[in-house]
């Protein structure tokens, strides 16, 4: 029979041993590291993918697969392999209906680089994941363990009835669970300096980069004052287009993009995932459609989208990039070209004021457009004589506003480095039902007079909903000197 008293001296010291092992129990718990959203537009699809990132040292990956757009019914496999590994047993996930998401539990079972492979048979998007290692348990906490076990186990067995009995025994296995506690007890009490020999790295300040002039709550490229000195691209990644097979008007081509660094020449493959993609990408005809789209990286510093252009012409791109720890957004420029009869220049679409789109009467309005004044363009979405308030947030926003600037010649050319590229966002809160509209509105500096050609974007029913919008900005009074 074991007394009461003894029984509460034995809760106290089980509290003791659990609170003593518990930090260390706690060291070996693992945390998931994040969960990321991308756009993908893999072939004929968009799909928007939540990877949830396996615990420290692997383990279950879930992955969403939720269908947007057009996407035609069928089905996509999904594995998780390592680095340009070929996925041995991919999972089926359907991918209809449109805006019904599908979840898959895939295994990283290993830290370390990981790729998240989405195959729709002929494209294989590659989305890299690294798993992070587990933290090695420091010798401390070890110290308390084996400290705190020895020394409750002792003193237990020292309070023992038969043990008792046995005074020099007893004295002994005293003296043991003294030792045992108090070298836990000292390796708790010296932790935070054993600690602090392996101090943790302050984050480093990611660099601020100034917005480019033209650009205001978005991203943009500056109005270059002498054309003659602007490369083709924006920054320091460059971006070739190419086309594995000549396209022409009317049919559906895969544009491949690589990437490379301008100094090194080396293959880019370190883009972070910004605004749910590695890569925004405008593509800009010469009738001035947009299609805004979302490559996917189909090998490191290689990717592919496909697009159907409507005419003959070449075709400008601008590449919204970001490269992890730079934190620096830049845009790069490339084209290509599309064969097909020619075509007469197309009309420029209508200004501000009241039009028809996707079944919504759309009113964009722009008071006092003045080349570098912050002027704000707004959209009203209404059906039927009703509001819309059901528009959904797209790539973490509300509205996304894209503008190409006049070139040389006066007009928006997305041929022209002269011509200015932004995208802005509308950053405003969602209503109570998490949806937005009716207004969309964005804020945006000109930064020059002329022609400038924009397309406000929303979604509706997951399909994206383009409005083109032409807007003249007129000079700023001079000012007397
Ligand atoms: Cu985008």
């Amino acid at each position: 029979m074991i007394g009461r008293g003894r029984v509460g001296v034995l809760l106290v010291l089980l509290g003791v041993l659990a609170a003593l092992v518990a930090p260390a129990a706690f060291a070996h718990e693992s945390t998931p590291t994040g969960v990321q959203r991308l756009e993908l537009d893999l072939g004929a699809r968009e799909l928007a993918l939540t990877i949830t990132a396996p615990p420290e040292g692997g383990g279950r990956m879930p992955v969403v697969v939720l269908p947007r757009g057009d996407a035609p019914p069928g089905e996509v496999r999904v594995a998780a392999v390592r680095p340009g590994d070929v996925p041995t047993d991919p999972v089926a996930v359907p991918v209809a209906p449109v805006g019904q998401p599908h979840e898959v539990a895939l295994t990283a079972d290993g830290p370390g680089a990981w790729e998240v492979t989405v195959s729709d048979g002929a494209t294989v998007a590659r989305v890299p994941v690294t798993v992070a290692a587990p933290a090695s348990t420091p010798g401390w906490v070890w110290a308390v363990r084996v400290g705190a076990v020895l020394g409750v186990i002792a003193l237990v067995a020292a309070l023992a009835p038969s043990v008792r009995q046995r005074p020099r025994l007893a004295l002994g296995l005293g003296a043991v669970a003294l030792v045992g506690l108090t070298i836990a007890g000292t390796a708790v009490a010296t932790a935070p300096s054993s600690a602090s020999t392996t101090p943790e790295a302050a984050p480093a300040p990611a660099p601020v980069s100034a917005p480019p002039a033209g650009a205001h709550a978005g991203h943009g490229e500056a109005a270059p004052s002498t054309p003659a000195a602007v490369p083709m691209t924006g920054g320091s990644v460059v971006v070739t287009a190419s086309t594995p097979t000549p396209a022409s008007a009317g049919a559906p081509v895969d544009l491949e993009l690589d990437l490379s660094d301008s100094s090194t020449g080396a293959v880019v493959d370190d883009l972070a995932i910004h605004d749910d993609a590695p890569i925004h990408l405008a593509v800009i005809g010469p009738d001035q459609q947009l299609a805004h789209v979302h490559p996917v990286r189909t090998a490191p510093g290689h990717y592919v989208v496909r697009l159907t252009p409507g005419v003959a012409g070449r075709y400008g791109v601008f590449a919204e990039m970001e490269r992890a720890g730079d934190g620096g957004h830049q845009v790069a420029r490339t084209a290509f070209e599309v064969a097909g009869p020619a075509t007469v220049a197309a009309a420029p679409a209508p200004g501000p004021g009241l039009r028809e789109v996707a079944g919504m009467q759309v009113d964009v309005a722009v008071p006092e457009a003045v080349a570098g004044r912050p002027t704000s363009v707004t959209a009203t979405f209404g059906q039927g004589g009703r509001q819309v308030t059901d528009l959904q947030g797209w790539l973490g926003m509300a509205g996304h506003l894209l503008v190409l600037g006049p070139g040389l010649g006066g007009t928006p050319d997305p041929m022209d480095p002269a011509s200015a590229f932004g995208h802005v966002h509308d950053m405003g809160a969602p209503g109570p039902a998490g949806t937005y509209g009716p207004r969309i509105s964005f804020e945006h500096t000109f930064p020059r007079a002329g022609r400038h050609q924009l397309w406000v974007q929303v979604q509706r029913d997951w399909q994206i909903v383009t409005v083109p919008v032409t807007v003249d900005v007129t000079q700023p009074p001079a000012t007397a000197p």
